[in-house]
């Protein structure tokens, strides 16, 4: 049986590798940071089980990741821990910096003075942000970096960090270079679940209106749960070697808003442009979507487009065959209108209650 220890395990792609490896037998140890309230809630279900454990750790505390790594002794370790959100590594470009370049060091350091270097397998999550203002389309292993966020080229140093110590000290360590992954369990401030869960909202009437940043913004995106397959099975091969994944199909931030409010029952029309754009409800002429600078970034990183050739090719792994673009939209709105629903009747319960107790029917 073997051992992996996964950072990042609270995260949308942590909570979905656990329970792949859980299923392949693994003994699985993530680590977890200390916080005053639930933030626990996508590993949930997985607390209790033999195969599932955890431990404290923080990617800027050497000592915390020095003492997880020599317990565990893990046979792979997947490094997820970041902060992921490039909007803001504008606001907290020191933060990120620490937990995704510097923490990666750790990470490789903790391994080696543990004396795992030969046994002890990384994957380093990777990113389609060092792409950046792209020199490219679509982008494959051989396209240049061009990072255009303070996320970005702090990732870039982790990738390039794993590289040399898989030179240097001939580590089994390795990239995966992850376009845009998306689910049910992705955070609320992404671009993608900002919009389903307002469209579920909106077609609920607990939202009004969706205020979002550049709609031109094209993305290749695929279903997060069909993503940490490649993860594994990076760590798998005869040589380590860094890969591309994606789905080589692009859609933009619009295109996406248009088939979540459909699913929604909401048929939109857009109309104007920049930052006059709007998203307008056909049937009522309602406007439901509008443009805010607040969701510009300095630097935007606009046209994400993978080539996965190489990942089908050695890995086996054919995004024809996994959750499609429409696949994906209709899941995650899917999942938020029930989420939507079932908040509403908790509300509906609390609201008969407390009638029920002013009218003094329940005591
Ligand atoms: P996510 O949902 O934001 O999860 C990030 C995880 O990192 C959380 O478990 C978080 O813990 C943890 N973390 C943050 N700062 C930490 C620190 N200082 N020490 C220890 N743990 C820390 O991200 P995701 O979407 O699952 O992405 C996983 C990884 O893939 C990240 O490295 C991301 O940059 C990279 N990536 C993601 C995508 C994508 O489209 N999703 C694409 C390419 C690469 P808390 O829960 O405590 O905050
Ligand atoms: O933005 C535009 C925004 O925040 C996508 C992370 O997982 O994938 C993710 O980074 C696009 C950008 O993801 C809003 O300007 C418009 O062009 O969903 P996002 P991201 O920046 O691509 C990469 C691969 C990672 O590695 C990261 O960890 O959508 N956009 N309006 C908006 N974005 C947000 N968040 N909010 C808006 O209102």
């Amino acid at each position: 049986m073997k051992t992996a220890l996964i950072t990042g395990i609270t995260g949308q792609d942590g909570s979905f590798l656990a329970e792949f490896l859980i299923e392949k037998g693994y003994q699985v140890h993530g680590t977890i940071r200390r916080s005053s309230v639930d933030f626990r809630e996508r590993i949930a279900h997985l607390e209790g089980h033999p195969q599932f454990h955890l431990h404290y750790a923080d990617l800027g505390d050497s000592m915390s990741i020095m003492q997880v790594v020599s317990k565990v002794r893990p046979d792979e370790i997947y490094n997820l821990a970041a902060q992921s959100h490039v909007q803001v590594s504008f606001d907290s470009p020191e933060f990120t910096a620490d937990v995704d370049a510097t923490g990666v060091l750790r990470i490789l350091e903790a391994v080696r003075l543990c004396g795992l270097a030969d046994t002890c397998r990384i994957y380093q999550a990777s990113t389609s942000e060092l792409y950046g203002k792209v020199e490219e389309v679509p982008q494959n292993e051989r396209t240049p970096f061009h990072p255009y966020s303070p996320y970005a080229v702090a990732k870039l140093y982790g990738f390039w960090i794993v590289k040399e110590y898989r030179e240097a000290y001939g580590m089994y360590c390795c990239s995966g270079i992850l376009f845009n992954h998306e689910s049910e369990r992705r955070g609320e401030t992404f671009v993608t679940r900002k919009i389903t869960l307002a469209a579920a909202r909106i077609a609920q009437g607990k939202q009004e209106k969706l205020y979002l940043g550049n709609l031109s913004s094209l993305r290749d995106w695929g279903y997060a749960k069909d993503y940490v397959e490649c993860m594994w099975l990076i760590l798998q091969q005869p040589e380590p070697e860094d890969y591309v994944i994606a789905t080589g199909e692009q859609h933009s931030v619009r295109e996406f808003c248009l088939h979540a409010f459909r699913r929604a029952g909401i048929e939109l029309e857009f109309v104007g442009e920049g930052e006059n754009e709007k998203g307008i409800d056909k049937a009522t002429g309602k406007v439901l979507i509008e443009v805010s600078p607040d969701f510009y970034r300095p630097t935007d990183v606009v046209n994400l487009w993978g080539d996965p050739t190489k990942a089908r090719e050695q890995l086996g792994w054919d995004p024809s065959k996994k959750t499609s673009f429409e696949q994906l939209v209709n899941l995650m709105v899917d999942a938020d209108m029930a989420k939507v629903a079932v908040e509403r009747a908790g509300e509906q319960v609390k609201m008969n209650l407390e009638e029920y107790l002013e009218k003094g029917i329940v005591k």
